[in-house]
């Protein structure tokens, strides 16, 4: 799915689940209906991908439960564009207003450019593009009053990857900090920097390290001193869906955190993230037919009752 996401973030991973869904789950019944594979497969883990789904004019409606009580105060609903770019996410918080937002967002094609939103903040960003489409700058408008806030300048390469980025912090036209990226000849981004202070010197390193298009192990220098100080490893099965990510800090041998991921079948099945301390949370998912998660529940204390929970509606053009 696509979402208007900063153009250089980092990789989005973990949407494995493309196929029918379980009856193997933990107790705890998800919605009637969620569960359509029925509860006479055999435990079948043969999985043949189908087309990625189209989200291209869809209305997504994900209702939440802080509680797991039933009564779904949360509500967040996205509508995509004839591209399948989502024009619009309105997040009604219920028992949680200071989430509250509606935001709507411009499209030329691919390129963003715009996103307002309202509600408990008020703000607009936007970008720029140079004759070729690459992007050269975007800005930050707290309270959208016209008045930007704060003001990023890009240089890219021949691919529009983005290299550098300017920042002017409180748009006075001052530069005051310095962000780079670097990419492989496959369009992976391998490094990114931050000098905070735009001295020259560099506070902060990622290095993100590729093999065969997957994105195995991350490297941070969280001070700027040489030494990495977090890094995170991360396993594939053979379709290449996430199976494991080991997240090490400050030199350990032993993870900070782990997440191992199930499937069954094609389906996503289960998340299961423990740290050292031994907390666990494990997250259950349901899928419709099309790969889709459709609800999903999450037990963070252990006890084998949900505390959180999810469901998800899509209404598309059929
Ligand atoms: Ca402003
Ligand atoms: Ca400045
Ligand atoms: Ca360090
Ligand atoms: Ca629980």
């Amino acid at each position: 799915m696509t979402r208007s996401v900063p153009l250089f973030c980092a990789v989005t991973l973990f949407m494995g689940a493309c196929g029918s869904s379980d009856p193997g789950k933990p107790s705890g019944d998800g919605p009637s209906g969620a569960d359509s594979a029925g509860d006479s497969d055999t435990g079948s883990d043969v999985c043949v991908p189908p087309e990625p789904f189209d989200v291209a004019g869809c209305l997504e409606i994900e209702e939440f439960d802080p509680n797991a009580a039933g009564r779904w105060p949360n509500v967040e609903r996205r509508q995509f564009n004839e591209n399948g770019r989502e024009q619009s996410r309105d997040t009604r918080g219920g028992e949680e207003p200071n989430t509250e937002r509606i935001c709507r967002t411009e499209w030329d094609g691919d390129r963003i450019l715009s996103e307002q939103c309202s509600g408990v903040s008020i703000y607009r960003y936007e970008y720029v593009y140079s004759a070729d489409g690459f992007l050269e700058s975007s800005s930050y408008d707290a309270a959208s009053d016209g008045v930007l806030d704060k003001i990023w300048t890009y240089s890219t390469d021949a691919a529009g990857n983005v290299l550098e980025a300017a920042i002017d912090d409180d748009a006075d036209g001052v530069i005051d900090a310095v962000q780079t990226f670097a990419w492989d000849a496959d369009g992976n981004q391998v490094e990114e920097t931050w000098d905070y202070t735009y001295d020259g010197v560099v506070n902060f390193r990622r290095e993100y390290i590729w093999t065969e298009g997957l994105l195995v192990q991350e490297l941070e220098d969280s001070d700027g001193d040489g030494t990495n100080d977090v890094e995170i490893v991360y396993e594939y099965d053979e379709l290449n869906r996430i199976l494991r990510v080991e997240r090490f800090e400050a030199g350990s041998t032993t993870a900070a955190e782990t997440s191992t991921w199930t499937y069954v079948g094609c389906a996503l099945d289960t998340k299961v993230t423990f740290d050292a301390g031994g907390n666990r949370v494990t997250r259950s998912y349901w899928t419709d037919d099309l790969g889709r998660v459709v609800y999903e529940q999450e037990d963070f204390d252990t006890d084998g009752t949900p505390d959180r929970i999810w469901a998800t509606e899509w209404i598309c053009p059929s």
